[in-house]
C-alpha cells in the first residue's frame, strides 16, 4: 500500500516539477504558431496543407512517399501555387522581396503557405541559393533563414528543424550578438560578398521560405 502511495506521490511531484520548472515563458505578443509549439499543441514536422487538394507531405517515415510520387507533388504544387516558387535542383523555395517583416512574421507566413523559413543545412545549398541571389536578386540586402539563439545564446538551431547548425557561413567575426541579436540573415555585404549574420529578430526583412518533404529529424523519429 506504502508502495502505491509512494508511486503516486512521485508521479504528482515529477508532474508538478514539470510545470513549475519546465514550462517555457508564455508571453501574450508571440504569434499563435509560437504559442502552440510552447503549449505542445502542434507539431513542428507537420506541414498544412498549400493548396486545397493537396495533402500535408508526411513526416511519418513508415508513409515516406516513392520518388516518382514525390516528383508528382512537386509539380502539382509547382503549378498550382498562387505563389512565385522557384526550384532549384529539385528543393522549392519561395523568395519575398515585395514586403520585408520581422522574423517571426516571416516564418508565420512561410508556414500559412506551407512551408518554413529556409535552413541551410550544406555548402551546396548555400551555394544553390547564392547563385540563384545573385542572378536575380542582387540589388537585395537582407534574407531571414529559420536559424537563432533564442533559447540559449550563441547556440543556433534551425527553427524549422530543431536542429543545431552544422554547416556555417558566417562573415568573420560575426555572429557578435550585437545589443542581443538572435536571428540569423543571410545578407548581401557588397561586391558579391554574402555571408551569414545574426540580426535583431524584429528588423524587418526579405526572406526565403522552402518548401522541405521530410527532414533527417523527421525521419529518425521511430
Ligand atoms: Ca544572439
Ligand atoms: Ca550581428
Amino acid at each position: 500500500m506504502w508502495k502505491v502511495k509512494g508511486i503516486v506521490a512521485f508521479v504528482v511531484f515529477s508532474c508538478l516539477a514539470e510545470g513549475i520548472y519546465s514550462r517555457p515563458e508564455i508571453r501574450s505578443q508571440d504569434p499563435q504558431w509560437i504559442l502552440e509549439l510552447k503549449l505542445g499543441t502542434t507539431n513542428l514536422g507537420g506541414l498544412k496543407p498549400i493548396i486545397n487538394g493537396i495533402s500535408p507531405v508526411s513526416c511519418d517515415s513508415s508513409k515516406e512517399k516513392p520518388s516518382n510520387e514525390r516528383l508528382n507533388n512537386t509539380k502539382e504544387i509547382m503549378e498550382k501555387s498562387t505563389l512565385n516558387l522557384v526550384e532549384l535542383d529539385g528543393s522549392i523555395y519561395y523568395f519575398e522581396k515585395e514586403k520585408p517583416v520581422n522574423y517571426f512574421e516571416a516564418m508565420t507566413f512561410c508556414k500559412t503557405n506551407g512551408m518554413d523559413l529556409v535552413s541551410i543545412e550544406t555548402e551546396a545549398e548555400n551555394e544553390k541559393l547564392l547563385k540563384y541571389i545573385k542572378a536575380n536578386l542582387n540589388s537585395f540586402e537582407h534574407f531571414w533563414t529559420s536559424g537563432n539563439d533564442l533559447s540559449a545564446e550563441g547556440h543556433f538551431t534551425w527553427l524549422a528543424t530543431g536542429e543545431p547548425f552544422t554547416y556555417t557561413n558566417w562573415k568573420p567575426s560575426l555572429p557578435d550578438n550585437y545589443d542581443d541579436e538572435d536571428c540569423v540573415e543571410l545578407r548581401n555585404f557588397g561586391d558579391g560578398s554574402y555571408f551569414w549574420n545574426d540580426m535583431k529578430c524584429m528588423h524587418s526583412l526579405n526572406f526565403i521560405c522552402e518548401l522541405k518533404e521530410c527532414t533527417n529529424f523527421c525521419l529518425s523519429r521511430p
